[in-house]
Protein backbone atom coordinates (compact mmCIF):
# COMPACT_ATOMS: atom_id res chain seq x y z
CA UNK A 1 0.00 0.00 0.00
CA UNK A 2 1.29 2.92 -1.02
CA UNK A 3 1.82 6.29 2.11
CA UNK A 4 -1.20 8.21 -0.51
CA UNK A 5 -3.46 5.30 0.65
CA UNK A 6 -6.10 5.86 3.48
CA UNK A 7 -5.46 3.82 6.36
CA UNK A 8 -7.59 2.67 9.10
CA UNK A 9 -5.00 3.54 12.26
CA UNK A 10 -7.18 1.43 15.19
CA UNK A 11 -9.95 1.40 17.09
CA UNK A 12 -9.97 2.67 20.41
CA UNK A 13 -11.98 1.75 23.15
CA UNK A 14 -10.01 3.54 25.71
CA UNK A 15 -8.25 6.70 25.78
CA UNK A 16 -4.85 3.96 26.81
CA UNK A 17 -5.47 2.28 23.18
CA UNK A 18 -5.34 5.54 21.42
CA UNK A 19 -1.59 5.80 19.39
CA UNK A 20 0.66 8.16 19.90
CA UNK A 21 0.06 11.40 19.22
CA UNK A 22 1.46 12.12 15.62
CA UNK A 23 -0.28 13.97 12.35
CA UNK A 24 -2.89 16.97 13.29
CA UNK A 25 -6.19 15.39 14.26
CA UNK A 26 -9.84 16.52 13.57
CA UNK A 27 -12.54 14.60 14.96
CA UNK A 28 -16.48 13.81 14.07
CA UNK A 29 -19.08 14.33 16.73
CA UNK A 30 -23.21 14.28 16.08
CA UNK A 31 -25.79 12.38 16.97
CA UNK A 32 -25.59 8.99 16.40
CA UNK A 33 -27.13 7.87 12.60
CA UNK A 34 -26.50 11.60 11.55
CA UNK A 35 -23.82 10.10 8.70
CA UNK A 36 -20.30 10.76 10.55
CA UNK A 37 -18.69 7.78 9.07
CA UNK A 38 -20.28 8.18 5.53
CA UNK A 39 -18.73 11.39 5.94
CA UNK A 40 -15.35 10.38 6.53
CA UNK A 41 -15.76 7.84 3.80
CA UNK A 42 -16.43 10.73 1.28
CA UNK A 43 -13.46 12.38 1.85
CA UNK A 44 -11.29 9.55 2.21
CA UNK A 45 -12.84 8.11 -1.60
CA UNK A 46 -13.22 4.38 0.21
CA UNK A 47 -15.70 2.60 2.17
CA UNK A 48 -13.48 2.31 5.09
CA UNK A 49 -15.52 3.52 8.21
CA UNK A 50 -18.38 1.22 8.76
CA UNK A 51 -21.54 2.33 8.62
CA UNK A 52 -25.05 1.19 9.39
CA UNK A 53 -28.82 2.16 9.25
CA UNK A 54 -29.46 1.32 12.80
CA UNK A 55 -27.76 4.11 15.26
CA UNK A 56 -24.81 3.38 17.15
CA UNK A 57 -22.38 1.14 14.98
CA UNK A 58 -19.71 3.44 16.19
CA UNK A 59 -19.02 2.70 19.38
CA UNK A 60 -15.25 3.39 19.94
CA UNK A 61 -13.07 5.75 18.49
CA UNK A 62 -11.66 5.17 15.11
CA UNK A 63 -8.87 6.65 13.51
CA UNK A 64 -8.16 7.26 9.43
CA UNK A 65 -5.51 8.68 7.98
CA UNK A 66 -6.54 10.92 5.03
CA UNK A 67 -3.95 12.17 2.28
CA UNK A 68 -5.24 15.39 0.77
CA UNK A 69 -4.11 15.88 -2.84
CA UNK A 70 -2.52 18.67 -1.56
CA UNK A 71 -0.64 19.31 2.32
CA UNK A 72 0.00 17.09 4.95
CA UNK A 73 -1.93 13.65 5.84
CA UNK A 74 -4.78 14.54 8.78
CA UNK A 75 -6.27 12.11 10.27
CA UNK A 76 -10.41 12.11 10.95
CA UNK A 77 -10.95 10.68 14.33
CA UNK A 78 -14.59 9.04 13.86
CA UNK A 79 -16.48 9.69 17.38
CA UNK A 80 -18.99 7.00 18.42
CA UNK A 81 -22.34 9.33 18.35
CA UNK A 82 -24.43 11.33 20.86
CA UNK A 83 -28.00 10.26 21.85
CA UNK A 84 -27.83 6.16 21.67
CA UNK A 85 -31.49 6.23 22.88
CA UNK A 86 -32.06 2.18 22.59
CA UNK A 87 -28.30 1.06 23.73
CA UNK A 88 -28.15 -0.74 26.95
CA UNK A 89 -26.84 2.19 29.76
CA UNK A 90 -23.43 0.00 30.18
CA UNK A 91 -22.88 1.01 26.61
CA UNK A 92 -24.17 4.48 27.10
CA UNK A 93 -22.55 5.58 29.94
CA UNK A 94 -18.88 4.46 27.98
CA UNK A 95 -19.53 7.34 25.20
CA UNK A 96 -18.68 10.04 27.83
CA UNK A 97 -15.53 9.23 29.96
CA UNK A 98 -13.93 8.17 26.50
CA UNK A 99 -15.17 11.33 23.80
CA UNK A 100 -14.89 14.13 26.51
CA UNK A 101 -11.34 12.45 27.69
CA UNK A 102 -10.65 12.59 23.86
CA UNK A 103 -11.77 16.21 23.11
CA UNK A 104 -10.35 17.53 26.55
CA UNK A 105 -7.02 16.15 26.45
CA UNK A 106 -5.86 15.08 22.98
CA UNK A 107 -2.63 17.20 22.21
CA UNK A 108 -2.72 16.61 18.16
CA UNK A 109 -6.37 17.48 18.23
CA UNK A 110 -7.21 20.83 15.76
CA UNK A 111 -10.83 20.85 15.70
CA UNK A 112 -14.02 18.95 15.91
CA UNK A 113 -16.36 19.05 12.66
CA UNK A 114 -20.10 19.10 14.05
CA UNK A 115 -22.10 17.01 11.72
CA UNK A 116 -26.09 17.52 11.96
CA UNK A 117 -28.90 16.37 9.21
CA UNK A 118 -30.36 19.05 7.40
CA UNK A 119 -33.32 18.13 8.10
CA UNK A 120 -33.54 18.84 11.32
CA UNK A 121 -32.21 22.25 11.74
CA UNK A 122 -30.25 22.37 14.96
CA UNK A 123 -31.07 20.03 17.59
CA UNK A 124 -30.83 20.49 21.63
CA UNK A 125 -27.64 17.75 21.38
CA UNK A 126 -25.84 19.90 18.44
CA UNK A 127 -26.35 23.38 20.56
CA UNK A 128 -25.15 21.56 23.66
CA UNK A 129 -21.84 20.35 21.63
CA UNK A 130 -21.57 23.67 19.77
CA UNK A 131 -21.64 25.62 22.94
CA UNK A 132 -19.22 22.92 25.17
CA UNK A 133 -16.53 22.90 21.95
CA UNK A 134 -16.76 27.17 22.44
CA UNK A 135 -16.06 27.03 26.40
CA UNK A 136 -12.89 25.43 25.55
CA UNK A 137 -11.56 26.99 22.56
CA UNK A 138 -11.69 23.96 20.39
CA UNK A 139 -12.39 24.98 16.86
CA UNK A 140 -15.93 23.32 15.23
CA UNK A 141 -16.66 23.21 11.24
CA UNK A 142 -20.67 22.65 11.22
CA UNK A 143 -21.34 20.47 8.27
CA UNK A 144 -25.06 19.61 7.46
CA UNK A 145 -25.77 16.16 5.95
CA UNK A 146 -28.34 14.23 4.20
CA UNK A 147 -28.76 17.72 2.11
CA UNK A 148 -30.11 15.10 -0.69
CA UNK A 149 -33.48 14.87 1.54
CA UNK A 150 -33.87 18.22 1.67
CA UNK A 151 -34.67 20.16 -1.42
CA UNK A 152 -32.87 23.67 -2.20
CA UNK A 153 -36.03 25.73 -1.59
CA UNK A 154 -36.48 24.30 1.84
CA UNK A 155 -32.82 24.89 2.70
CA UNK A 156 -32.63 28.52 4.21
CA UNK A 157 -34.66 28.32 7.32
CA UNK A 158 -33.40 24.98 8.48
CA UNK A 159 -29.92 26.42 7.78
CA UNK A 160 -30.23 29.59 9.71
CA UNK A 161 -31.31 27.04 12.69
CA UNK A 162 -28.43 25.60 12.24
CA UNK A 163 -26.72 28.85 12.52
CA UNK A 164 -28.16 30.02 15.42
CA UNK A 165 -28.58 27.38 17.71
CA UNK A 166 -24.47 26.91 17.08
CA UNK A 167 -23.33 29.82 16.95
CA UNK A 168 -21.80 29.02 13.40
CA UNK A 169 -22.15 31.90 10.84
CA UNK A 170 -24.73 30.65 8.11
CA UNK A 171 -22.01 30.87 5.37
CA UNK A 172 -19.65 28.83 6.99
CA UNK A 173 -22.19 25.70 7.09
CA UNK A 174 -21.38 23.04 5.00
CA UNK A 175 -23.87 21.82 3.45
CA UNK A 176 -23.24 17.84 2.10
CA UNK A 177 -24.69 14.79 0.97
CA UNK A 178 -22.99 11.33 0.72
CA UNK A 179 -25.20 10.08 -1.85
CA UNK A 180 -24.99 12.59 -4.71
CA UNK A 181 -21.18 14.21 -3.36
CA UNK A 182 -22.18 18.04 -3.28
CA UNK A 183 -20.36 19.37 -0.58
CA UNK A 184 -17.98 16.72 -0.68
CA UNK A 185 -14.97 19.67 -1.79
CA UNK A 186 -15.97 22.00 0.51
CA UNK A 187 -16.13 19.67 3.33
CA UNK A 188 -11.88 18.53 2.43
CA UNK A 189 -11.15 22.49 2.26
CA UNK A 190 -13.11 23.38 5.23
CA UNK A 191 -10.72 20.34 6.98
CA UNK A 192 -7.70 21.39 5.72
CA UNK A 193 -7.75 24.78 7.10
CA UNK A 194 -9.11 23.55 10.15
CA UNK A 195 -6.29 21.30 10.46
CA UNK A 196 -3.52 24.05 9.31
CA UNK A 197 -5.01 26.06 12.80
CA UNK A 198 -2.80 25.85 15.96
CA UNK A 199 -3.82 23.41 18.07
CA UNK A 200 -5.76 25.09 21.03
CA UNK A 201 -3.69 23.16 23.50
N1 LIG B 1 -29.82 10.11 2.10
C1 LIG B 1 -28.67 10.11 2.77
N2 LIG B 1 -28.39 9.13 3.65
C2 LIG B 1 -27.21 9.19 4.31
C3 LIG B 1 -26.27 10.25 4.12
N3 LIG B 1 -25.23 10.04 4.96
C4 LIG B 1 -25.50 8.90 5.62
N4 LIG B 1 -26.68 8.37 5.23
C5 LIG B 1 -27.30 7.14 5.75
O1 LIG B 1 -27.55 7.31 7.14
C6 LIG B 1 -27.29 6.10 7.86
C7 LIG B 1 -26.25 6.37 8.95
O2 LIG B 1 -25.02 6.73 8.36
P1 LIG B 1 -23.65 6.59 9.17
O3 LIG B 1 -22.60 7.24 8.32
O4 LIG B 1 -23.43 5.19 9.61
O5 LIG B 1 -23.98 7.51 10.44
P2 LIG B 1 -23.10 7.76 11.77
O6 LIG B 1 -23.30 9.17 12.13
O7 LIG B 1 -21.68 7.32 11.53
O8 LIG B 1 -23.81 6.83 12.83
P3 LIG B 1 -23.22 6.17 14.20
O9 LIG B 1 -21.96 5.45 13.85
O10 LIG B 1 -24.32 5.27 14.62
O11 LIG B 1 -23.01 7.28 15.16
C8 LIG B 1 -26.84 5.08 6.81
O12 LIG B 1 -27.97 4.32 6.42
C9 LIG B 1 -26.35 5.95 5.67
O13 LIG B 1 -26.43 5.32 4.40
C10 LIG B 1 -26.61 11.27 3.16
O14 LIG B 1 -25.87 12.24 2.93
N5 LIG B 1 -27.82 11.15 2.53
MG1 LIG C 1 -20.56 5.90 12.50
Amino acid sequence: MSVSEPIELRSCAALADLPKPFHGEIAFAGRSNVGKSSLINALLGRRLAPISRTPGKTRTLRLYLWSPEKGAPICLVDLPGYGWARLPDRVRERWHPLVEGYLSQRPTLRGVVVVADLRRGCTEMDHAMAGWLRERDIPAVVIASKADKVPRGQRAALLQALADGTGVPRDDIIQFSAITGEGAKAAGKALQELARAASPR
